[in-house]
């Protein structure tokens, strides 16, 4: 009789791995494969061959690019060497990244750059927040950009015990800012169990030095967040759940919602047309070719464009799309003035003219 239960829990407890393997490969679209859209101009940018995982642009047409990033469960063909921060300026015909050097004063031996966020003060200085993740913890570093020399100086490291599993920030006032938490559980196989169990227990948090608070919930893996051109609305993709949730931001930073947007696709970082308000949204055709990663069959990439974001009906067409032939893992894509940059993970980065 104990046999017979001990076989009957072994039995049930195999059918529901297997129940979670199966939604598992569903929810990473585990058997999609890519249909090419691809601009005619396009080309790989020279000097960033390791990821880029992050891309942010300021006005003038500065791109700062996060790259190196080290993660758990993800492939890395980079050097053993700490992350860096590089700057493009997009104006150029045939752009190339360039490292930025950085203060002696910050610890870059553990720099492990994830998502990044401009700010620029009233008389127009430049400070760039990055989410850093050294020895796998969370924090956000603040630079001051100084043009003229290339570089960026360190100000100040802020850690905060509810900012953990950070993914992307965006400034929004001095040392104020949104981040996403990606995952709930740090340990590598818990993550898989949340991942499979499909909890929503990640958020978005608001930061300021007087006051920090969750001001979103429910989500099953908050990674990319931007705002609108007009600062009143913020956009939270859900990787996992592969959406974009759209937000009303309040005067007090409480953030209600407003509407979510279905992709089918899984939705990583998330930048704004600077001309149109559209959103750009690089993401994982197929989560599962990125996990587990075989060379012969890539991961693939691919843009969408989701455009009048605040209307009944937004439209999304795609702006670029491949097997992994060319570039594998998009995470980020920007425009400016009529050129696309796209991001990866741990792959190379691709600049189009549209
Ligand atoms: C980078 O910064 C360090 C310290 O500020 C300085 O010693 C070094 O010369 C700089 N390197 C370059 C290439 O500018
Ligand atoms: C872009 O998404 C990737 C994957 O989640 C992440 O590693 C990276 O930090 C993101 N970058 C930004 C700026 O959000
Ligand atoms: C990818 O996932 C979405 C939503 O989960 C689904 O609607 C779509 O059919 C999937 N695509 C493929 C090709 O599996
Ligand atoms: C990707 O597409 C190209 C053509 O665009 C094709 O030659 C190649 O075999 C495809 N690769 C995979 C892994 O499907
Ligand atoms: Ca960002
Ligand atoms: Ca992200």
């Amino acid at each position: 009789m104990g046999k017979l239960v001990l076989l009957t829990l072994l039995g049930a407890g195999l059918a529901l791995i297997g129940e979670r393997l199966v939604a598992i490969r569903r929810r990473t679209n585990a058997s999609r494969e890519v249909e090419p859209v691809e601009p005619q101009n396009c080309h790989l940018v020279e000097g960033l061959g390791y990821g880029s995982e992050d891309i942010d642009v300021l006005p003038s047409g500065l791109a700062f690019i996060s790259s190196g990033l080290k993660y758990p469960g993800m492939v890395n063909f980079g050097p053993d060497e700490p992350g860096q921060i590089f700057l493009m300026d997009l104006n150029e015909q045939n752009p190339r990244a360039q490292v930025l050097n950085i203060s002696d004063s910050f610890d870059k031996a553990s720099f492990n750059p994830h998502g990044i966020s401009t700010f620029m003060d009233k008389d127009h200085t430049v400070y760039l927040y990055v989410v850093n993740h050294p020895n796998m913890k969370s924090t956000v570093e603040i630079f001051k950009f100084e043009e003229r020399q290339r570089s960026l100086v360190h100000l100040k490291t802020i850690q905060h015990k509810l900012l953990i599993s950070v993914n992307d920030i965006v400034v929004v006032g001095p040392e104020q800012f949104y981040a996403t938490r990606d995952h709930y559980f740090t340990n590598f196989f818990l993550t898989l169990f949340e991942m499979a169990m499909e909890l929503h227990w990640t958020y978005v948090l608001f930061y300021s030095p007087r006051e920090v608070k969750v001001v979103a919930k429910g989500f099953s893996s908050a990674n990319g967040i931007t705002i609108s051109l007009d600062k009143k609305y913020i956009y939270v993709a859900d990787i996992l759940d592969k959406n974009i949730h759209v937000l009303k931001k309040h005067d007090n930073w409480d953030l209600t919602p407003l509407k979510v947007m279905q992709l089918g696709t899984l939705v990583d970082n998330l930048t704004i047309d600077p001309d149109t308000g559209d959103i750009l949204a690089g993401c994982h055709p197929n989560a599962m070719k990125l996990l587990n990663y075989n060379p012969e069959d890539p991961p693939g990439s691919e843009v969408l464009r989701i455009h009048n974001v605040l209307s009944e009906q937004p439209s999304i067409s795609t702006e670029y799309a491949n097997n992994g032939s060319v570039l594998q893992g998009s995470s980020v894509a920007v425009v400016y003035h009529g050129k696309l940059l796209i991001g990866t993970v741990f792959h190379k980065a691709l600049h189009c003219v549209l």
